[in-house]
């Protein structure tokens, strides 16, 4: 299962999963990519579940999860993707709008999810928890305040996860992405598609296909491997802060 999987990161990964031959579910708020992508992936013969609904509400997702038949409602692997940034101002500046979006859906969201899905993992005594952090969620950096706190969150909620889900043969990762080209940028400046493509002039960002790279090796180690976290960046990428741009 994977959230968030109308764009970037998400579709990446559900594509992988296809490919490895994995049945999938795909959610996202937008039906109709949604079905556009399951119709894509259902050529590799495998099959495909949509569920629209917002991680925000607890209701929808719980009742999406309920509304699939029963043999579908056993994830093997569940990709915690969906996420956003809202905003990049100064937290004097900040926006309450942005900051409820970030923490409801980057926060909350991934728990309310996570709620509905372990304890059939627990029950079947299996499964694999993939949480979607970022460098943000290791780094605090000017202007990204909120976002930080929402990705540090996750890092937490992950190796709390970790902990309590161990007695259950739970295996739980997290993945830290630099900067990756996707709608993120976009959707942070609210639309702004100069100011989006502004955060990757000069050098190569990581692409969607490579954190889905990076996915396909945690999920594809033996029974007594754990990727416990994995940090991926361009390679003109240093640190939140410190990249090189050509020209
Ligand atoms: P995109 O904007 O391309 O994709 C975001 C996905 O999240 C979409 O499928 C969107 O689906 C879904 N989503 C957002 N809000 C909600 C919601 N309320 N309910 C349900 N689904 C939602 O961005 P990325 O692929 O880059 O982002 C994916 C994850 O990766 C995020 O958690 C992000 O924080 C993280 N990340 C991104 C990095 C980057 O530089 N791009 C770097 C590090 C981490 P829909 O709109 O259809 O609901
Ligand atoms: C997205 C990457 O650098 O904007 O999580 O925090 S960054």
């Amino acid at each position: 299962m994977v959230t968030g999987a109308t764009s970037g990161i998400g579709k990446a990964c559900a594509a992988m999963l296809a490919r490895n031959g994995y049945n999938i579910i795909i959610t996202g708020r937008r039906a109709n990519r949604l079905n556009e992508l399951a119709q894509h992936l259902e050529n590799n013969q495998v099959e495909v579940k949509t569920l629209v609904f917002d991680v925000r509400s607890k209701e929808e997702v719980e009742k999406a999860w309920h509304s699939l038949p029963e043999e579908w409602q056993q994830p093997d692997v569940l990709i915690n993707n969906a996420g956003l940034a809202a905003g990049a101002d100064p937290i004097h500046d900040g926006d309450w709008d942005d900051w409820e979006q970030m923490i409801d859906t980057n926060v909350k969201g991934l728990l309310a999810v996570s709620k509905t899905v372990m304890p059939g993992m627990i029950s079947r005594k299996h499964g694999h928890i993939i949480n979607v952090s970022s460098i943000a969620g290791k780094e605090v950096y000017a202007n990204g305040n909120v976002y930080c706190a929402s990705k540090h969150a996750v890092e937490a909620i992950t190796k709390g996860m970790r902990i309590d889900l161990l007695p259950h043969n739970i295996k739980v990762s997290s993945i830290s992405p630099g900067m990756v080209e996707t709608e993120f940028s976009i959707i942070r400046y609210h639309g702004d598609k100069e100011k989006a493509d502004k955060v990757y002039e000069g050098l190569t960002p990581l692409y969607a296909e490579d954190v889905a790279d990076a996915v396909e090796f945690m999920i594809t180690r033996s029974a007594h491997v754990n990727v416990n976290d994995m940090l991926l960046m361009p390679a003109a990428q240093a640190s939140a802060v410190y990249n090189h741009r050509e020209g």
